[in-house]
């Protein structure tokens, strides 16, 4: 049966495991091998193991939520679904996932490809005020080429009913539902807001009913638009980065969701990361430099993502093979024109469900369970009110007026706005 292992649990796991533990070295240097548990996330425990011959990253799940304790039961299915979908991820976009090395079902392990420093969580290296020169193209590449590929543009329509099926990840859906579309708007037991000076907006925000209405259409649509294979937890705590490379992990909330859930997911992060700058200012570094890169950032994922999205699009509608893809011959004229009307009227409700999740999103890590360190971590009380109610407000706008946001640019152009304000 299972049984959660500590450190030296994990090392004998490993040492007992010949394809795993030539990752670390034999299993008779196990002794002198180092292993520390790192993980910093709400849910799981992380492992690294060091040895002789390199190192290795195991992750096991226990029954419960890691942040909560037992008090929180958690599906352990969680494992297998971050498993299947690290493979079918990489499948799509090698380059920005980790080697998946193995799945055992029974302990509720994985172990994958230890990503050495300087590679390190991105939330965390924003918060020390460091920019990723890459980071937007390879996050548009990474959502591009995943949705793309796991949705019906790409596959015929057995095949994604199959995929459906098989990442059906109903109760890390329901945490999601509840936390981040419900909550916000109710005095919930688990939530919290971290500075007492923001009593009246999270108040305001219980009786404010254009923006729970938003809320709950987007609950609808999480719950039932099966688009694609989505990440779903695609913060920057889900993403470990170089200044030349990125990979995402985490995978473990995934299912065939809403493709603007992933997009409004990370855009959402970067801005609270935009709005939380002024509380992590020095002299020495006033982050004037780094708020305008998170700005450009935004802007330029939502431009290469949408690139490179139609240009997966065009060139797998030539191959004919697929169902909706194939819908016009774009060797035409007229049909490259329709194809380009297609893509339009595609992206321009993909920006409006970006839009309206980047809002809530937004709300939930201000007012609900599990916040971001970007804003709990700013020392000075005022500051950190200051800099968290000019998040909310810009949030709660933008979730209320998704529709009205017609663009990357005027979504900045709020931003810039609210933080002025
Ligand atoms: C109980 S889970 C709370 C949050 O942690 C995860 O990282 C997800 O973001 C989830 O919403
Ligand atoms: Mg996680």
């Amino acid at each position: 049966g299972f049984q959660a292992l500590d450190c030296e649990g994990i090392k004998a796991y490993v040492a007992a495991r010949p394809q795993l533990a030539k990752h670390v070295g034999s299993p008779d240097s196990s002794g002198s091998w180092q292993v520390r548990e790192i993980g910093d996330g709400n849910i799981n425990f992380v492992y690294v193991l060091e040895g002789p011959a390199g190192a290795l990253c195991v992750k096991q799940a226990l029954p419960y939520v890691r942040a909560a304790g037992e008090s929180w039961p958690l599906t352990q299915d969680r494992v297998r679904i971050e498993a299947a979908v690290l493979a079918e991820e990489a499948a799509h976009c090698p380059q920005h996932v980790p080697a998946l090395y193995h799945f055992d079902a029974r302990m509720c392990i994985i172990a994958m490809q230890y990503l050495p420093p300087p590679h390190g969580i991105v939330r965390k290296g924003l918060i020390e005020g460091r920019m990723y020169p890459l980071l937007a193209t390879h996050l548009a590449r990474f959502l591009a080429d995943t949705l793309f590929h796991t949705s019906l543009l790409a596959m015929p329509s057995d095949k994604f009913s199959a995929n459906v099926a098989r990442f059906s990840n109903v109760e890390m859906c329901r945490v999601s539902e509840q936390l981040i579309f419900t909550d916000p708007f109710f005095p919930a037991p688990r939530n919290r807001h971290t500075s007492p000076q923001l009593d009246a907006d999270v108040a305001t925000l219980h009786a404010d009913v254009a923006a729970r209405l938003a809320a709950s259409r987007l609950k609808v649509k999480f719950t039932q638009q099966r688009q694609a294979l989505i990440h779903a937890d695609l913060h920057t705590g889900s993403i470990m980065a170089t200044e030349h490379t990125t990979f995402v992990i985490d995978p473990e909330f995934a299912f065939y969701g809403p493709m603007g859930f992933d997009v409004g997911k990370i855009l959402a992060n970067l801005l609270l990361m935009y709005f939380a700058c002024d509380g992590h200012a020095t002299e020495a570094d006033p982050r004037t430099q780094q708020r305008e890169w998170l700005l450009s950032a935004v802007a330029e994922l939502w431009a290469s993502f949408q690139r490179r999205f139609c240009k997966l699009w065009r060139q797998h509608g030539a191959k004919g093979d697929a169902c909706s893809a194939s819908l016009f011959d774009t060797a035409s004229k007229e049909g490259s024109a329709a194809q380009q009307l297609a893509e339009q009227l595609f992206m321009a409700e993909l920006w409006r469900d970006t839009v309206g999740f980047l809002g809530i999103v937004m709300l939930r890590r201000l007012v609900t369970f599990a916040h971001v360190a970007d804003m709990d971590s700013i020392a000075d009380a005022d500051a950190r009110a200051a800099c968290e109610r000019r998040a909310l407000h810009f949030a709660r706008h933008v979730l209320a007026n998704a529709a009205g946001v017609s663009s990357v640019q005027q979504l900045c152009d709020l931003a810039q706005a609210a933080w002025q304000d």
